[in-house]
């Protein structure tokens, strides 16, 4: 009660203003009368913060005297996005901080974009762990997310002349209100150097792991704020720092310089993010990122366990819970096997049983170029012990269950190995993590199936009960919420605020479809948001545009597999048929791009060539007539995000059926009232099943067609000669027309073309089409649009992100619900 009366005053309105006024002075030093306005931003963080962090330590506190099992979520990527208003509306104290400033003169709303995206993430791998923190935290459940402090995070774009173009994100340069050094959880890791066997007394023998480099990690934490919820859980972000001893010794020795640049080596560990998408790189920087995070988290976990408990190691998987984000931390098995097996003495048979129950792992994608493999030679200079302790999982595995089950049979065991043998040795990580899990997850029911169908057949013949599906989610506090606060405010007001914490009911909104001055509403709060857009629009790329008309939208990052050029043909050729008919009748459209290219993925950034060079000649074209637009908002990102999804009409899911693990954007669109234009892939299956066919537009090949059209043998040209629409729009793209160079976009050409056109852009390019004539003549009939709409809005309550994590905490993690 007195906790809950304390909370209660240091809410008010009154003390919020003492607080912010009082960080301005004290912390800031500066005077309120000249602050600027990133001072008011930072003092009315840092008042919010103390608020939270109040309850981080209560939290942490309850979590350790009820001896709760915990999950440790381990991610390379973490997509935050902003904190301040998330945290505000999440702690239920938005409307007060509101007040508190306006009295001082000040517009929380100006203020709140001050604050830079924490973009540490590349795209959907990493926004669905930002989402997974924030439905841990709003549905009690113990959990410590763990990551690299990257210094920069994924490189913000530009464009010139229509060409990608990056430059470093210093998301830090001015520090971060939200995030706090922990020094003393200071950790040291080991790299590189040797192993030697050793004997003991008895003439056991034991392995040595010597003469290696320190790296240190200090943790950085940054709490994670449940909404209508008082458990605050923190994300652990670790950065690489120089042994300071190590630096002594060479400064001793008079070596100041030497010393520096080995400081710097050091730091570059956590220095960036790697910029690829759902591709691996094989570097060896990355892999000892990967390394460096992973000992350091295992460490923190360690100590928590040895330090709250005595209890024996069989208990550890009794109170931590490990998943692997994909394959990126999954050195983590025999990371927790060396310490086990190496430092606490276990049993190899015991240590394996220990790490099994412990980890979990999640896999997000089928691509073959995105499993990771690592070179077993680089693999070996970097972790020598690890290595070895790999070769033996592998040895035990081949020898035991493999061989029990599959007699004598080398074909077996040389698909299920860890170590890929053809051409040069690689360690197999998505192997080595369904091995050395309990589960493994796919993130949506058709991937999932793909998962144990394709990639792991004969795992998932010796382990049938180790796999499952949990449908991804995202969270409606942020992708709702905060990016929508009047539909939020709409929904509450027809069916209650329950919905944003049970989203299940969401549903008794269907019913208000049917309701014309509800559907009214829905639509001012709609056009509201795409006006705003068109203001972006306007200040961003020059271009106005009209909220009146359909906004397609298309925002992912930039890859084939998600075939943006499938949607840059359809849009050349509407622009065709317009100039061809002036008088075309076509809903007016604006066709809304946003995505990054890996910097060194060449088609991507053809196509990102491609998109804006079409778009700067359809918007300056006299005879388009406003018609059409076509605009490519540059630097996509979370924040960008949330200004563009309320405003979507149309959502563009294609993807080539099968490619699309889940997709997390398709599920924030819906839940914001956009239609769906989309394959069956990934997660669009489920939100057919959701909103009804009636309310999303389908088109394109099966999974099982693209595999028999692909068995048959695909040949682009046959669609290419039989469809003249086509033809034209692809020629015409390719000529000089749009750049003046006719080989500016041969790439993109030869890709659908005389390379083979491998994500089948060619072969669905008709039934897309027919499809968008159909999304056309829909949105012409306003009242059904906006039925539809609701529908969608109403019916997407599966893909919270809440759902999600209840799920993963009771099939796989088993972990309680604590309220704090
Ligand atoms: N690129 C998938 O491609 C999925 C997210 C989150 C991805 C998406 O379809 O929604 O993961 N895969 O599950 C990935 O990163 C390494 O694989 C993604 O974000």
């Amino acid at each position: 009660m007195e906790a809950l009366a304390n909370c209660a005053v240091l809410n008010t309105t009154d003390s919020l203003k003492l607080s912010i006024t009082n960080h301005l002075r004290f912390t800031l030093g500066a005077y309120i009368e000249t602050a600027s306005e990133n001072d008011w931003y930072v003092a009315t963080s840092l008042a919010v913060r103390d608020r939270v962090m109040e309850r981080a330590t209560q939290s942490r506190r309850q979590h350790r005297a009820q001896g709760v099992r915990r999950v440790h979520y381990l991610s390379l990527e973490y997509l935050m996005g902003r904190l301040l208003e998330n945290n505000l509306r999440n702690a239920g104290i938005y409307d007060t901080a509101k007040q508190a400033l306006s009295e001082m003169g000040k517009d929380l709303d100006a203020l709140v974009q001050k604050e830079p995206d924490m973009g540490l993430g590349n795209g959907g791998l990493g926004r669905l762990a930002a989402c997974f923190m924030d439905s841990l935290s709003t549905m009690d459940l113990p959990a410590i997310g763990y990551g690299i402090h990257y210094e920069f995070g994924l490189f913000r774009q530009e464009f010139v002349n229509g060409k990608q173009v990056e430059h470093p994100d210093a998301w830090m340069r001015d520090g971060s209100p939200w995030k706090i050094a922990r020094p003393s959880y200071r950790q040291t890791v080991h790299l590189y150097g040797q192993v030697i066997q050793k004997f003991d007394e008895f003439g056991q023998p034991h392995h040595e792991w010597m003469d290696t480099k320190c790296l240190l990690g200090l943790p950085w934490d940054i709490p994670i704020v449940g909404y209508d919820s008082n458990t605050v859980n923190v994300l652990r972000l670790w950065q690489a720092q120089a042994d300071e001893d190590f630096n002594f010794k060479v400064f001793n020795e008079g070596s100041y310089i030497e010393a520096l640049r080995e400081k710097a080596i050091a730091e570059t560990v956590s220095k960036v993010l790697y910029p690829n998408d759902a591709t691996e790189s094989g570097k060896e920087l990355r892999l000892v990122q990967q390394y460096f995070f992973v000992a350091c988290s295992l460490a923190d976990i360690v100590r928590r366990f040895k330090g709250g408990y005595t209890l024996p190691w069989s208990e550890f998987p009794s109170k931590a819970a490990v998943q692997l984000n994909d394959t990126h931390p999954a050195v983590a098995i025999p990371e927790l096997m060396r310490i086990l097996v190496d430092e606490e003495k276990l049993e190899w048979s015991q240590a394996w049983d220990i790490c099994q129950k412990t980890f979990s792992y999640t896999n997000h994608t089928l691509l073959p170029e995105a499993l990771e493999t690592w070179s077993v030679a680089l693999f070996e200079r970097v972790l020598p012990r690890h290595l070895q302790i790999i070769y033996e999982i592998n040895r035990r595995f081949l020898e035991g269950d493999v061989e029990a089950r599959w007699p004598g049979d080398g074909e077996k065991k040389r698909h299920l190995s860890l170590i890929e043998e053809s051409g040069g040795k690689k360690v197999r990580m998505a192997h080595l993590s369904v091995l050395g899990s309990h589960a493994t997850n796919g993130v949506a029911a058709l991937h999932t199936r793909l998962l144990c169908e394709r990639l792991f057949p004969e795992f998932f013949e010796l382990y049938p009960d180790r796999f499952l599906n949990l449908t991804n989610g995202v969270t409606f506090r942020r992708w709702l919420d905060v990016c929508n606060p009047e539909l939020s405010s709409l929904i509450t007001e027809s069916i209650g605020s329950g919905w944003l914490k049970d989203s299940s009911k969401l549903i008794q909104l269907d019913r208000f479809a049917d309701d014309a001055s509800f559907r009214e509403k829905f639509h001012a709060i709609k056009r509201g948001h795409k006006v705003r857009l068109a203001k972006i629009i306007q200040d961003s790329c020059g271009v106005s545009v009209s909220p009146d008309a359909l906004f397609d939208v298309q925002i992912k990052r930039l890859h084939e597999y998600k075939r943006q050029h499938l949607n840059l043909l359809h849009i050349v050729s509407l622009y065709r048929k317009i100039i061809a008919n002036p008088n075309l009748d076509i809903t007016p459209r604006v066709f809304i791009f946003g995505a990054k290219a890996a910097p060194g993925y060449y088609l991507a950034k053809n196509i990102i060539h491609a998109i804006n060079a079409v778009a700067a000649k359809v918007n300056h074209d006299p005879r388009v007539d406003g018609r059409l637009k076509v605009i490519y908002i540059p630097n996509y990102g979370v924040s960008i995000a949330e200004r563009i999804i309320p405003a979507a009409d149309l959502s563009e899911q294609i993807s080539t059926a099968g490619k699309e693990a889940s997709g997390t954007g398709n599920m924030k669109l819906a839940l914001n009232g956009a239609l769906t234009i989309g394959t069956l892939d990934g997660a669009n299956v489920e939100i057919l099943e959701e909103v009804g066919p009636e309310n999303i537009f389908i088109f394109g090949l099966t999974v099982e067609e693209v595999t028999e059209l692909n068995a048959r043998g695909y040949n682009p040209w046959d669609y290419y000669n039989a469809s003249e629409e086509l033809r034209l729009s692809i020629d015409w793209l390719a000529s000089d027309y749009f750049t003046g160079n006719q080989d500016e976009f041969k790439p993109l050409r030869d890709s659908l073309l005389s390379h083979g056109d491998p994500f089948l852009v060619m072969a669905d390019y008709d039934k897309y089409a027919a499809s968008q004539a159909e999304v056309d003549k829909a949105y012409r009939d306003q009242a059904h649009w906006q039925k539809m709409a609701i529908h969608n809005t109403a019916r997407v309550g599966k893909f919270s992100s809440d759902r999600t994590i209840l799920e993963y905490a009771k099939n796989v993690w088993k972990l309680p619900q604590v309220q704090v």
